[in-house]
């Protein structure tokens, strides 16, 4: 798939405000700072689509980035799991509960764990979350250019392990500064976009 075109389309807090174009769609979802918005300016191929910082902000929306007028990749930004407080967490957990109860359109999750670490409790949380709703999910294990020959896969079978995968769902190992699982990712959606 070649990009051509890649916009931040829509910001939403609501259902009312989702695009209504009946697009496919794909969430990312991931804690704070395990590179969300770098995953989707390396994959779109533009360097500042999707803003990326060391400091989790401080909106909580659903971010629509329409790509080729053919699909929409979603960002939440400014959501670390367990790092905000809890007034902030509800709200997020309602809004992100609101997109996911009933949304057709989307087809699959990307789900952003670090591939430096064991996966979180919060991870953890999230993935049985997302199989409560019988979401589809890719795993993104990001930041794939820190870790080691040797490291690589012993930490890939302890994610394998520790999350304990369903049929259907898969991971990729990424980088967003070797590019590593970029071609993957737009196969994986290119192959769900053009069925449609
Ligand atoms: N080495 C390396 N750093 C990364 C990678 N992806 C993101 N980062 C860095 O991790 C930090 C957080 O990234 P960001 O995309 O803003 O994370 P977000 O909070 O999940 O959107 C930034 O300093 C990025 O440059 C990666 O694949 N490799
Ligand atoms: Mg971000």
């Amino acid at each position: 798939m070649v990009v051509k075109e890649a916009n931040l389309d829509i910001i939403a807090t609501r259902r009312s405000q989702y695009p209504d174009n009946g697009r496919p769609e794909f969430l990312l979802v991931g804690r704070s700072n395990v590179g969300k918005s770098s995953f989707i300016n390396t994959i779109l191929g533009r360097k500042n689509l999707a803003y990326t910082s060391s400091k989790p902000g401080k909106t909580q929306t659903l971010n629509f980035y329409g790509v080729n007028d053919k699909f929409y990749l979603i960002d939440v930004p400014g959501y670390g799991y367990a790092t905000v407080d809890k007034n902030t967490q509800a709200k997020f957990g309602m809004m992100i509960e609101e997109y996911l109860e009933k949304r057709e359109q989307l087809k699959r999750v990307f789900m952003l764990v670090d591939f430096r670490h064991k996966p979180t409790e919060d991870d953890l949380l999230m993935y049985n979350f997302l199989k409560y709703y019988n979401l589809p999910v890719t795993v993104i294990a990001t930041k794939a250019d820190k870790v080691s020959g040797s490291k690589k896969e012993k930490n890939l079978k302890t994610l394998l392990k520790d999350l304990d995968l369903v049929i259907g769902d898969d991971l990729v190992v990424f980088s967003s500064v070797t590019k590593l699982g970029v071609k993957e990712v737009l196969n994986k959606i290119e192959e769900i976009v053009d069925v449609i």
